[in-house]
């Protein structure tokens, strides 16, 4: 068990919480801390809503709706079709009347001053989580999808209303020249022996983390190792738009494109059994079972990875 080591962890939402939930017992969940993408947030009816943050808080304190992976377990939706049928309000984002509770009091505590560190800090010890979380940044760094059928979409439209049918031209992160790296994130960075990159849509949920200045120097000049797990399986993704969008984006549906898309950033990668072998110079690469269906398969996978990094120095 690594329950000696300090381990960062890069992730997005449905995806990543699979691999959190077998870390939080193949490691010390106190030693654990997770940075997460926030260019998936937005403004709905007035408040604020951290879809990857949330999805991981309710993974962690064992609340999620197993189901679709993110949303409260047995929710209702009773102030949403309240909503629909009687202020005719689209209901295409899914808001549960128990999840609702998280950004009703997320709101308002940000709406008093506190930063989204601060306020997720408070959010997740409530929830009795003992691992960190810890949002990329405190600004506002919305992901912009700019799609060929229909023009520029907010994140969740893309995502969510529209289905991630339509086709991606280019990807952007608002404001992100602004961004500030906080002090929670460099210190967790800085006191890592390892840094792992869960195995997210690198495009949609990396790249905005990836974007915030400072970052990526920080990684390229950490002591600890860096590991990303591949989200590609046998050329699909598990689940979601990854494989979809690497098309798109010209692409070769590969874990061997996505090794090269951390280039630079990564000294070892986990492929899948499944895949193709592939080498790349100057990256350690093992192929691991990635496949997480149940508890164990999860828990396995986070065991194996940290056993093969156990004793890496960069
Ligand atoms: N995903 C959906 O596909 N449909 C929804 O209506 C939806 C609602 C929703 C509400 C709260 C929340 O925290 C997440 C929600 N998600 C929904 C998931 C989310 O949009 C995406 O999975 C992530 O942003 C992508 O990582």
């Amino acid at each position: 068990m690594a329950l000696d080591k300090n381990i960062a962890v890069l992730i997005g939402g449905v995806g990543g919480a699979k691999l959190a939930s077998g870390l939080v017992e193949a490691a010390a969940p106190e030693r654990l801390s997770f940075i997460v993408n926030t260019g998936d947030d937005f403004w709905r009816l007035g408040l604020k809503i951290c879809p990857d943050l949330d999805t991981l808080m309710y993974t962690l304190a064992g609340l999620v709706n197993l189901e679709c992976g993110w949303g409260v377990a047995d929710d209702s939706t009773v102030t949403l079709d309240s909503l629909a049928r009687h202020y005719q309000i689209q209901p295409w984002f899914r808001l549960g009347d128990k999840d609702l509770a998280t950004h009703l009091l997320r709101t308002h505590w940000l709406r008093q001053g506190r930063s989204l560190t601060e306020v997720t800090t408070c959010l997740a010890e409530r929830l009795g989580l003992r691992a960190t979380l810890l949002p990329m940044c405190d600004d506002e760094v919305p992901t912009i999808v700019d799609t060929l059928d229909r023009g520029e979409l907010g994140f969740q439209e893309y995502f969510v209303k529209y289905a991630w049918a339509p086709v991606i031209r280019a990807i952007r992160h608002l404001n992100c020249e602004k961004a500030r790296l906080s002090e929670q994130v460099r210190k967790a960075l800085l006191e890592a022996d390892i840094v792992l990159i869960a195995p997210s849509n690198p495009w949609l949920s990396l790249a905005p983390i990836l974007a915030i200045p400072g970052l990526r120097e920080l990684l390229e000049r950490l002591a600890a190792p860096v590991v990303a797990v591949t989200p590609i399986i046998a050329g699909e993704a598990v689940k979601g738009p990854t494989a979809k969008i690497m098309r798109e984006l010209g692409l070769d549906v590969s874990a061997r494109e996505v090794a090269r898309y951390y280039g630079g950033i990564i000294d070892g990668f986990v492929d899948d059994l499944r895949n193709e072998p592939f080498e790349t110079e100057g990256l350690r690469i093992v192929q691991l079972d990635t496949l997480m269906i149940d508890q164990a398969d999860k828990v396995a996978l986070a065991r194996a990875l940290l056993e093969w990094t156990g004793s890496w120095t960069r």
